[in-house]
């Protein structure tokens, strides 16, 4: 028998299209629809997974949040680790690469937030691990990193990196009027082949293989970026580009090191409630 969805979920996800909370029938087709994907592009797409009226509501509660990121702007390599000077400097390893956003971390967006209701719904992360095709997944621990609001404005960019994560979920809940495409190279790199030279020369602007992926308001994004180099370009215009990006692991009670929190939300600890 297929489990209802909760009402905390109504009318925010399509469960017509994507009936994630029916593991064992059409759940279970969609996952391996999705797995498939993964594998052959390193990415897959849920277009409209979102509703239209879900999609507005975290765009206006996207904004209402968006004065509360903590920016950043930097320099950074390709691994988001300090430039190794063992190599030549215009090596990945070694090259430095502009970057710059705001992130708004999980404490801060209300209980109540249509995202966070995604987020927080067991049927989603239970239905990732049938696309990943292990036990389980868990939502991280991280009280700040665990769901969290990135916001790019006029001129931030993000540059090309590989995640230290498997695997992440985004989505994009409002998009920017031009720029802040999300390019990738499917499968650049192999956990044996690290394909320097290949890298190099997508960092000195050959175009060969970059994909662009198809972000649309209302897409959940699964997207294997370990292995697949990806950046987000230049954001043009006043309207901010705002994606969800929803941490999961195949491990319980996984965080963020300290120095990425406080890279990233200006902080290591969550923001006390009252009492
Ligand atoms: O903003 C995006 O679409 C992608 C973000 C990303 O690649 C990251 O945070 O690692
Ligand atoms: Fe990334």
């Amino acid at each position: 028998m297929t489990a209802a969805p909760p009402p905390e979920i109504a009318g925010l996800v399509d469960f017509a299209r994507y009936p994630v909370h029916d593991p064992a029938g059409e759940g279970a087709k969609l996952a391996e629809r999705c797995r498939r994907e993964l594998a052959e592009t390193g990415a897959s797409m849920l277009e409209g997974f979102i509703t239209p009226s879900g999609v507005a509501r975290m765009a206006a509660e996207g904004m209402r949040l968006a004065s509360k990121a903590w920016r950043t702007s930097s320099h950074g390599t390709a691994y988001l680790d300090p430039p190794d000077e063992s190599f030549p400097e215009s090596h990945p390893k070694r090259r430095l690469q502009s970057t710059s956003v705001g992130a708004v971390a999980y404490d801060l967006i209300p209980a109540q937030d249509a995202i966070r209701r995604v987020y927080e719904w067991d049927a989603l992360a239970d239905w990732l691990a049938q696309v990943i095709g292990c036990e389980r997944v868990y939502r991280y621990a991280d009280p700040l990193g665990a769901l969290n609001v990135a916001v790019m404005e006029e001129g931030e960019r993000l540059l090309w990196h590989f995640d230290q994560t498997d695997f992440v979920v985004s989505s994009l809940l409002q998009d920017c009027e031009r720029g802040g495409d999300f390019e990738y190279v499917p499968h650049i790199r192999t956990p044996e082949e690290p394909n320097y030279d290949r890298i190099e020369r997508l960092l000195d602007g050959e175009r060969d293989g970059v994909v662009t992926l198809d972000m649309k308001p209302g897409t959940m994004a699964l997207f294997m970026g370990r292995y697949s180099i990806h950046r987000v370009t230049a954001v043009e215009g006043s309207t901010p580009r705002l994606v969800a990006l929803l941490g999961y692991d195949t491990r319980p009670g996984i965080m963020s090191s300290d120095h990425l929190k406080l890279r990233r939300y200006g902080r290591t600890e969550p923001i006390p409630t009252g009492p």
